[in-house]
């Protein structure tokens, strides 16, 4: 209403949680630069005599009357566009709240579309504006018709890889040019989106609301509250404030530079079962040029189990290798294998989708298919991976590693925030395994932030290793110097009587054992039983690197064996030269 047009025209009041900055464009001039592509839809359409159609090189001029998404005074003070400094169709929006200057050029696509008549050709084109103008803006908009947007916004979200900068696809349900729209509100939420935050994800903005793009699908056709985003919450809501879910926000997490790819494949469809669905359906459906269909089933993934002709057919295409990927006909809700009907499609090789929205799933079968390089099992793979943030992935036990060290850190930190004590008792309880995890990495930043949050690195886990025995197994010999700087016992023994010690004798890593030793580790009486014994054998094993782990470690060389001979007469009897030349030159 009025109340939210003048909140929006005064600017967004962020409320961005502690150290996640707003990340701003424009730098100290607190100015932003957007890239507006008009690709056509409802917003800028006018009623011919056949209906309501775009009509081209209309939106600037008009727009440019609109004071909530022109100042025309500061255009004519800053000569806007008679520097050459800002590019044609270049228009300014009111000043913000936090004093941010939004520019916005408009690049009007031809012809213009009305979405219901876009194909993959159309995506390449925007994706290709998007290569194309990348680093001379901060943010992207995209006007689009809503009616194929969220396959615009899916297609999109895959085909921009490695995305840094934040896209946002907006376009309303009335065109712009009448009175009461939704237009306006939407063209403003995008820019002020665009311009001022980085959310480095295709978005889609619509009645308020900022969604991730490849999670929205069109739910209503008269309402202005057009799109629904079932499974993942809005990443930002601008209503009386603008609030954005920054742990939401999806991140490429690379260093890859961005880029984007448009060959997408369009031999897959999208195959809606419903009850009495005949064979002969299924199987014309499948047939080539078809290399891969999102099939779209019952509840959590369920198809009929006692249809064996419609099992054979689906069999047959996979077997041809004509990828499957299995979705919901529900509009909320994960494709899971809890019944015998869902069960039945995974035995037929049928990839489960989770709780991708069918437009996702299809652009991303077309866009993985498109990946000549990959062969059809990395592809398959890459289907059910989560490329984009399309779909949730549970975390299960198997799927958090203690391999990845940025886990263990995130853990680390975390658990530092509570002061309750029951949080306590769970920090104590996992902080050994976290830290023999770090130990295991030789990562000293995870073991810093368990040490700061006072964890004690002497705790040993369930099987009583500490962190030390890991590093002095594993031959981290920095890790080692830190954990010996930081109070860690180099008397600790593990289950097996094991110290850090005998765990480096084992593997043989002689600096760590030189380090242990000054500390003061030494063998003692149990560590040396049938010391004798032990270094008899690796002599005859010629194994010299061990003979001299334990030297250095401090055996005596001269203890004799099960047999009643020595180490330097095992040698001289079984002849090998370089353990001979050592034990020899040690009596
Ligand atoms: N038919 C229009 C389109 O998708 C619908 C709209 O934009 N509201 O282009």
């Amino acid at each position: 209403g009025v109340r939210s047009l003048r909140r929006a025209l005064a600017g967004p009041r962020s409320q961005e949680r502690p150290g996640c900055p707003p990340a701003s464009c424009g730098g100290s001039k607190a100015e932003a630069r957007v890239l507006v592509i008009n690709t056509g839809g409802t917003i800028g359409m006018v009623q011919d005599d056949k209906g309501l159609a775009p009509e081209a090189n209309k939106l600037v001029s008009s727009l440019k009357t609109m004071p909530m998404l022109h100042d025309e005074a500061y255009a004519q003070e800053t000569k806007l566009n008679s520097f050459h400094e800002f590019p044609e169709n270049t228009l300014v929006l009111p000043v913000s709240k936090q004093n941010k200057r939004i520019f916005y050029t408009i690049l009007e696509l031809s012809p213009l579309l009305d979405s219901s008549n876009m194909t993959p050709e159309d995506w390449a084109k925007i994706a290709k504006k998007l290569e194309e103008h990348y680093e001379k803006y901060d943010g992207f908009v995209i006007l689009h018709g809503t009616d194929t947007m969220a396959y615009t916004a899916s297609a999109l979200s895959f085909m921009c890889e490695n995305l840094g900068k934040t896209v946002v696809l907006t376009g309303s349900q009335v065109p712009i040019y009448e009175l009461q729209n939704d237009g306006r509100a939407n063209l403003l939420g995008a820019l002020l989106f665009a311009g001022q935050f980085v959310i480095p994800e295709v978005c889609l903005y619509f009645y308020n609301k900022l969604y991730r793009g490849n999670r929205v699908t069109k739910v209503d056709a008269a309402s202005f509250n057009a799109f629904s985003s079932p499974n993942l919450p809005p990443l930002a809501n601008a209503e009386v404030d603008i609030t954005i879910n920054w742990e939401t926000v999806w991140r490429a997490n690379t260093k890859k530079k961005f880029r984007v790819h448009t060959n997408m494949n369009r031999n897959v469809g999208l195959l809606r079962i419903f009850p009495g669905i005949t064979a002969a359906v299924v199987k014309a459906f499948l047939q080539p040029p078809i290399e891969g269909i999102v099939l779209e089933a019952y509840g959590s993934g369920n198809a009929p189990n006692n249809r064996e002709d419609l099992l054979e057919e689906l069999k047959k295409a996979a077997e041809r290798k004509v990828v499957i990927l299995n979705c919901t006909q529900c509009l909320r809700g994960s494709v899971k294998t809890v019944y015998a009907t869902g069960q039945t499609l995974a035995d037929v090789g049928v990839i489960p989708g989770g709780d991708m929205t069918p437009e996702a799933a299809l652009t991303k079968l077309s866009y993985t298919l498109s990946k000549s390089e990959l062969s059809w099992e990395e592809k398959r793979q890459m289907l059910s991976e989560n490329l984009r943030g399309e779909m949730t992935v549970v975390p299960t036990g198997a799927k958090i590693s203690l391999r990845d060290s940025k886990f263990i850190q995130v853990i680390a930190k975390s658990l530092s925030i509570s002061s309750k004590e029951e949080l306590e008792a769970v920090r104590d309880a996992l902080i050994p395994p976290l830290a023999c995890a770090a130990a295991k990495l030789g990562d000293i930043d995870a073991l810093r932030a368990i040490a700061e949050m006072g964890g004690n690195l002497s705790c040993g886990d369930y099987d009583g290793r500490t962190p030390l025995h890991i590093a002095a197994s594993e031959g981290h010999l920095p890790l080692v110097e830190y954990l010996l700087t930081s109070g860690a016992t180099v008397y600790a023994r593990d289950r097996y009587g094991s110290t850090p010690l005998m765990n480096a004798i084992k593997f043989r890593h002689i600096q760590v054992i030189n380090l242990l030793r000054e500390t003061g580790a030494h063998l003692s009486s149990q560590d040396l039983e049938n010391i004798g014994t032990v270094l008899c054998s690796l002599t005859a094993k010629g194994d010299v690197d061990g003979v001299y782990a334990w030297y250095l470690a401090g055996a005596d060389l001269k203890q004799t064996g099960y047999d009643g001979r020595n180490p330097l007469q095992v040698a001289e009897a079984t002849g090998h030269k370089e353990v001979l030349d050592f034990l020899r030159q040690k009596q």
